[in-house]
């Protein structure tokens, strides 16, 4: 079948495949550099820590800012639509004898990411880093009862608060700046209050640097547990759901993979929207745990796209991805990933939404279930080749020969 007749096809039902191309061009999604390396950065040696984990030890990895940048190249050569990079702190490229601890990093650290988005017409989203560093203490960051450690995190909560400023500044694009931390505790405590309190006072004092709203949107990331903090998260989804709604410009982040296995995020999305005016995702792929696998195009995904573009929220929620698979190449992994998420929401963009909702508002649920399922096989491979075409990237599976390419060329001379 040809674009055309799979256009007459979806016209038939009142859906303009043309806009809905041209819309999708048009959202941003967060590319997440972080599974390039395995959640490594550049500021220490030591292994990844803080309650998460990348599994697999495939080779070819990115060990520099160069390699990093390289490989993101590839992914964006091999992906449709818009994209925004998405850095952690630990990312920092530091020219030699410039290296300072995470408490001091400034925006000159960040100079060489910031041409590098310019070149791509991306804007930039960004994280504090609060794991993967020895002022990790027994665990806790923000939520220590030690004073000093959460002197050192507050410290880099606002360095990194002065950092997002300066993309959104250099991008004229907002920068969403993420809070999360693996704060925790493996066993049962004695104390579930304190933590929380130091936690809330913690970010409440980071928000104490000022800065403009305008440019940056700050996140608060929940979970419900991570490895070795089976027991106990101090930021549990009450927790940062709370925190965001009793702090004026500070929007709730949830992560698919951060919710006990039968609760879906599809269905916390249109509840958030109830009350926030702007929230925030990390789009990944939990497989019996936050793993962290690949996203797919599969149902839940397609179900929070869906949840997104039928509430008009596209300009509300910032879409990030948030996965790392360390046993397939890489590159395919995330190329993948960013391609499953583009396809969920063109898959959104073609249904009859209104017909859809008009079904469900006047009762008539057999009917709603048959065009919902009679629309599964519409066909959207058609258009989404056709978007495809239009952004210059390849639609079928072919895309992968480019990956082989770059394995032999690339990847695999760095041993
Ligand atoms: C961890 C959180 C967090 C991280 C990134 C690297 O469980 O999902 O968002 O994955 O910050
Ligand atoms: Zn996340």
């Amino acid at each position: 079948m040809s674009y055309e007749s799979a256009k007459a096809a979806y016209a038939k039902y009142g859906i303009d495949t043309d806009a809905a191309i041209n819309k999708l061009k048009n959202i941003p999604v967060a590319l997440h550099c972080w599974q390039g390396d395995d959640v490594t950065g550049f500021d220490h040696d030591g292994p990844l820590t803080g309650g998460i984990q990348t599994t697999g030890n495939y080779p070819g990895k990115a060990r520099t800012p160069e390699e990093l940048m390289a490989d993101i190249e590839e992914v964006i050569k091999l992906t449709p639509g818009t994209k925004k990079l998405n850095l952690h702190a630990c990312y920092a490229i530091f020219e030699p004898g410039q290296f300072v601890d995470r408490d001091k990093i400034e925006p000159k650290h960040f100079v060489k990411w910031v041409e590098f988005a310019k070149k791509h017409n991306m804007g930039i989203d960004f994280n504090p880093t609060f794991f993967s560093h020895d002022k990790v203490k027994d665990g806790l960051t923000l939520s220590s009862p030690d004073a000093e450690t959460r002197k050192f995190w507050i410290e880099h909560g606002k360095a990194c608060i002065r950092i997002s400023e300066y993309f959104a500044k250099e991008t004229g694009i907002p920068t969403v700046m993420n809070i999360w931390t693996g704060d925790g505790f493996k066993d049962i405590p004695a104390d579930r209050m304190g933590p929380r309190m130091r936690y809330k006072e913690s970010i409440e004092e980071i928000l104490k640097q000022p800065f403009d709203k305008n440019l940056v949107k700050i996140t608060v990331e929940s979970k419900v547990f991570g490895i070795g903090v089976e027991s106990y998260t101090s930021g549990s989804a009450e927790f940062t759901l709370s925190f965001a709604a009793g702090h004026d410009g500070v929007l709730p982040l949830m992560d698919n993979g951060h919710y006990h296995p039968t609760e879906v995020v599809s269905d916390k999305i249109p509840a958030l929207l109830c009350f926030f005016p702007e929230i925030a995702l990390h789009i990944t792929r939990p497989v019996r745990w936050d793993s962290d696998h690949v996203v797919l195009f599969d149902d839940e995904t397609k179900e929070m796209a869906k949840e997104i573009v039928r509430n008009d929220a596209l300009d509300r929620v910032f879409m990030a991805l948030d996965y790392f698979d360390a046993s397939i190449n890489r590159i395919g992994a995330w190329t993948v990933g960013f391609r499953s998420w583009q396809k969920a929401l063109l898959n959104a963009l073609l249904l009859p939404n209104a017909k859809l909702k008009e079904f469900q508002d006047t009762c008539r649920m057999n009917e709603l279930m048959v065009w919902q399922e009679e629309f599964k096989t519409m066909p959207f491979g058609e258009v989404w080749e056709e978007y495809c075409k239009q952004c210059g990237v390849v639609a079928g599976p072919e895309w992968y020969d480019e990956v082989k390419k770059y394995e032999a060329d690339v990847l695999s001379k760095r041993q």
